[in-house]
């Protein structure tokens, strides 16, 4: 037995060393499967005696546990978001303002880590939570994920009786890049970018998950930094260093703004040679007493600012302009690209919109071009870089015939597009049923364009409407599609009938109405008959109808080929008036507010949700405001609400709120 605590002790004693070791940038002088052995006999020996195990032991980073979900805690103190500089004179601009209230200052710079914000708190010297950012206020239990990140301490090495530290949790390069090599291996979607990954894994239900993604993190900040006898952010580093966290050694300080913004470019061009993705630099007051003067504003400190590096460029090469026939005919020139790897991702395509802005861009097929990725997700081409250019290059023409209908195309007087004013063209047609399907339009959801282009392939289906006769043996030879998911569809496809007249106006597709138009309409005419039997006069009556959506609409319900689909609709059982919702009216009366950018939403998604379910979507709080939905990054709105003491939930409570109010109905 004595000789059974001592081995404990012993292996404890190694298996930290051998941690710190390995994060503290000394070679580590076990291998990994010695320590895989020591950490082995230490899991046995504590599950033979289970009171031994103590909340620092090198066993409890294994992972294991197992959550339904992730319970809510409330930060000590809010998170707050960084102001952004893009360029040299927001810098100046922000040292001018610090310099308003100091002479002399003292800067300190950190690199930026592309990474999530966790929280964490120490009671006793003892790790006994982490949290996420979540909006600032709230954020998501995430403790026994956070125990298996091998360079978070899980004891700190001097007793402190609470200590709440903040840093950047992420997933370095070669983790992220031997990830996504298994789960391509084993069929499962790539992540995108390190930073999804790093969220995706600890925002693991299992544990176990996150022990074997090699996650890291840099501490940066300590609440109640003064009461510990620290008086400036490099004192800070300093001491998180002591009590066993990483650190990131590339922070610097700075007394001049001008050796800062010559330190941020020279960064922005170093920024792939660390093992971490970082999106700019932190630039932040270095003494307490100064950031306390100079305080915050309603969400950032005025004594920090972030530095964003500039958008990404790659150079690729156009090695073709294709058409794409869309929903109304336009005929959008696309650039097939030499496969270029772009802020996280391989881009092969990107939209050049039209013939104007391949002319204004001098734009040919062959040219070297610059690619860039607008708000980081849709690539665009920038410029031409003319100086590559061998005299093999081609200029593109818009075709005078359909792609893929051969009808003519024609420019309309005043427009910049080109269309195919063919209503039969095929593109046209799975276009179309595209946005028929579309979430804001019928809603029916696992019915991908692929699937769609496999049911006109085989000729099941030739118009949006067809889709209300498909069978589950006509689904059996689409590909991809098993008995599940052929139920799922079919079930979709039914339940669609009932959304009402306002998603199917708009589903129609009608030039110049859109998603507003149809329930603006809906309203006004109350059925379908009523608005087929509609005139000038009364369109135009209506606010918001536009004397260009008035001829547009009649021209619409004037063609024999629109009567036919809607007698095809209605033939179907496809509910054609106002007012059918299906859905419990739980937020009948209320007026809800929806702020700052969101995860799992589409903002105009949420609020069409809202709408559904009888809530009233406003765009600023007041005292009659029944709650705010915050996302990231929420500003003035969410000061607001705090200050009136109107309730404030995150994405994830208004999900459980949406489904424990529904299903009590
Ligand atoms: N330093 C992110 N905020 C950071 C403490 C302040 C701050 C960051 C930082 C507010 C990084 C905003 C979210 C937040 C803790 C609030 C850094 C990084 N410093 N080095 C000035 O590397 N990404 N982010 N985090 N409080």
């Amino acid at each position: 037995m004595q000789d059974e605590v001592q081995r404990v002790a012993t292996l404890r004693k190694e298996l930290e060393d051998a941690n710190k070791q390995y994060y503290g940038l000394d070679q580590p002088r076990i291998t990994d499967s010695e320590y895989d052995a020591l950490l082995r006999e230490l899991l046995d020996l504590e599950a033979q005696h289970p009171n031994w195990i103590t909340p620092d032991s090198p066993t409890q980073r294994v992972g294991g546990e197992v959550a339904k979900q992730y319970t809510k805690v409330r930060h000590l103190d809010p998170l707050l978001s960084l102001d952004n500089a893009f360029a040299p004179d927001d810098l100046r601009e922000f040292d001018r303002r610090v310099r308003q209230v100091e002479e002399f200052v003292d800067y300190v710079v950190e690199l930026k880590i592309d990474g999530l914000t966790v929280a964490l708190t120490y009671e006793n010297g003892f790790m006994v939570r982490g949290a996420t950012r979540g909006d600032g206020t709230v954020g998501e239990d995430i403790t026994a994920n956070v125990k298996t990140v091998g360079s978070i301490p899980l004891r700190l090495n001097e007793l402190v009786a609470k200590l709440s530290v903040r840093g950047e949790g992420y997933m370095p390069k070669a983790s992220f890049a031997r990830l996504n090599q298994e789960r391509e291996e084993e069929g499962q979607p790539a992540f995108a970018n390190p930073r999804n990954a790093a969220a995706g894994s600890l925002r693991q239900l299992n544990s176990k998950i996150t022990a074997q993604r090699k996650l890291d993190y840099f501490a940066y900040q300590v609440l109640a930094a003064k009461e510990l006898g620290l008086h400036k952010q490099t004192e800070v580093l300093t001491f998180l260093q002591e009590q066993g966290f990483v650190v990131n050694p590339e922070y610097k300080v700075f007394t001049d703004i001008e050796d800062i913004i010559n330190y941020c470019e020279g960064m922005a061009s170093e920024r792939h040679r660390f093992p971490y993705d970082i999106d700019g630099l932190v630039i932040k007051v270095n003494e307490f007493a100064l950031q306390q003067e100079l305080g915050f504003t309603a969400k950032s400190p005025r004594w920090a600012i972030s530095y964003k590096f500039p958008a990404e460029q790659v150079e690729t090469v156009v090695e073709d302009i294709i058409i794409r026939v869309g929903r109304t005919g336009v005929l959008t020139p696309t650039a097939v690209l030499k496969p270029a790897s772009i802020a996280g991702s391989t881009v092969s395509r990107a939209t050049l919109h039209n013939l104007d802005n391949i002319r204004d861009k001098d734009i040919l097929i062959g040219d070297h071009v610059l690619l860039q990725k607008a708000g980081d997700v849709i690539p665009e081409v920038v410029r031409v870089l003319p100086e590559q250019r061998t005299g093999e290059e081609r200029l593109f023409e818009m075709p005078d015939l359909c792609p893929e209908c051969q009808s003519p195309v024609r420019q309309d007087e005043g427009e910049v597009a080109y269309r195919c004013h063919s209503i039969t063209c095929p593109a046209r047609q799975r276009e179309g049923i595209i946005h028929f399907v579309s979430r804001d339009a019928m809603s029916i959801d696992g019915l991908g364009p692929a699937v769609i282009q496999q049911l006109l392939e085989a000729e099941l289906i030739k118009d949006a409407a067809d889709l209300y006769t498909l069978t589950f043996d006509n689904l059996t030879p689409v590909e991809r599609m098993g008995k599940k998911s052929s139920e799922n569809l079919l079930k979709a496809i039914q339940e669609s009938k009932e959304r009402g007249l306002a998603p199917l106006i708009f589903a129609l597709g009608i030039r110049h109405t859109g998603e507003k138009s149809g329930k603006t309409l809906a309203q006004a005419f109350g059925s379908m008959d009523k608005l087929l039997s509609t005139t000038l006069e009364e369109l135009q009556a209506i606010p918001d109808v536009g004397p260009i959506m008035a001829e547009s609409l009649l021209e619409f319900f004037a063609l024999e080929s629109t009567e036919r689909f809607l007698a095809k609709l209605r033939n179907a059982g496809v509910n054609m008036t106002a007012g059918t919702t299906t859905k419990p009216q739980i937020f009948a009366g209320q007026s809800i507010v929806v702020t700052g950018s969101l995860e799992h939403w589409e903002r105009r998604e949420i609020e069409t949700i809202i709408e559904e379910y009888g809530g009233k979507s406003a765009s600023s709080v007041s005292k009659k405001t029944a709650f705010v939905v915050a996302g990231d990054k929420a500003g003035s709105k969410f000061v607001k609400a705090q200050g009136l003491g109107v309730p404030i939930l995150t994405e994830e409570e208004f999900e459980q709120l949406l489904k424990e109010k529904s299903a009590s109905i």
